[in-house]
């Protein structure tokens, strides 16, 4: 069977938008016309309560896919995890019968008397992965060719202190698949094959998602697998070391970089990212560094990072680095405190669960559950 692995397509992603859109179509399209099976791993969308207008595209987008008869199974990602007794939007869609949602369960796929077994595990925070995992155990099903898709942080690639490991995975499945990770990548350990297609738009901003993006092809028959790159926008990072600099040396290196790239990357306008580094000239702070002009132009979409170090600085910039480092989102880190709180205090309520509550306008729900004797849910 010819399997079709995409993940990560963020609909809505509030940067990029209409590329959100257009570079899922993409890659769906011409998954539909190589693939007998379309695996999507989880971030189908970039908010766990879409828009309307972004639900009501991937609904149309979904279902020109499917009517072209290649079935498609689908887990959710962290983007789109919501608490125990709450829908998410890939439930949404798979009840709609646009696709199958394999998470904690699985499906098998069959194709000329061929079978391929598909087992999910949507996407949990880092801290959870262990009982998630527990709850899950998938087991292979015999006379099948047997796939575990998830959606985590793989420790060989993200060394964060609770990313899952490779030799954690439940063993004797013929392929891994993941998604969560941007960047494209195939990694053989543990006697295992693990195929991350990337995402299919950029999102972050981060170095490791320039380059091609698109999905992953996988031929059951001669297990070889192969990337299909499709046309999206190009994204360059471009860091700018200076010493001693003022405003003007700063403003004329950022405007040839940026001429430089746009030059270079076709006809589609790039997305480009400058990071500014290094020291500045005496009395100079970088506040005073005032770049927005050079990011209005009509050839380019620019963002400028200004890192400069000067002694007060440091400590919010290493700050910074670490929360990057650690990939973590506003929402994780405050959910993370949250369970720390909770903990402490002796409540059994999973911070997940009130962060929602909260967010749906259940907050006298919430102020009941913690001051209550039901301390648990
Ligand atoms: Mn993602």
């Amino acid at each position: 069977m010819r399997i079709a692995i995409i993940a990560d397509l963020h609909l809505g992603y509030g940067r990029f938008y209409a590329d959100s859109f257009e570079q899922a179509r993409r890659a769906l399209a011409e998954a539909v016309k190589r693939a007998d099976l379309i695996l999507v791993a989880g971030d189908i969308f970039d908010a766990k309560v879409p828009k309307m207008e972004v639900l009501s595209e991937a609904i149309r987008m979904f279902r020109s896919a499917s009517g072209k008869r290649v079935p498609i199974a689908a887990i959710h990602g962290t983007h789109e995890r919501r608490s125990r007794g709450s829908s998410n939007p890939v439930q949404l869609l798979a009840e709609a019968g646009l696709f199958t949602d394999v998470h904690n369960s699985s499906a098998i796929f069959e194709l000329d008397g061929e079978k391929v077994a598909v087992h999910g595990m949507g996407g949990v925070p880092e801290q959870y992965v262990t009982n998630a995992l527990e709850a899950c155990s998938p087991k292979p099903v015999e006379g099948a060719f047997n796939i575990f898709m998830f959606h985590q942080n793989i420790r060989e690639l993200v060394p964060a202190p609770d990313a899952l490991g490779i030799e954690q995975l439940p063993p004797g499945f013929d392929l891994y698949v993941c998604g969560h990770m941007h960047a494209r990548t195939v990694l053989e350990a543990d006697g295992k094959l693990l195929l991350i297609p990337g995402s299919t738009v950029v999102t972050q901003m981060r170095g490791e998602e320039q380059g091609e993006k698109g999905f992953v092809m996988f031929d059951t028959k001669t297990r070889k697998h192969e990337f299909v790159p499709i046309k999206t926008r190009p994204f360059v990072m471009a860091d700018i070391k200076f010493e001693n600099a003022g405003i003007s040396e700063i403003a004329q290196k950022c405007e040839k970089t940026i001429s430089g790239i746009v030059g270079k990357n076709g006809p589609d306008m790039p997305a480009i990212r400058l990071v500014l580094g290094g020291s500045l000239s005496k009395g100079l702070m970088p506040s005073d560094v005032d770049v927005s002009h050079l990011a209005e132009r009509s050839d380019a979409i620019v963002f400028i990072d200004k890192e400069f170090s000067s002694s007060d600085m440091q400590t919010a910039i290493n700050k910074l680095r670490e929360l990057r480092a650690r990939k973590s989102s506003a929402r994780e880190l405050g959910a993370e405190r949250l369970a720390e709180k909770l903990k402490a205090a002796g409540f059994k309520l999973e911070a997940e669960w009130i962060l929602d509550a909260l967010a749906d306008g259940k907050g006298d729900e919430v102020v009941k559950m913690l001051s209550g004797k039901e301390r648990s849910r």
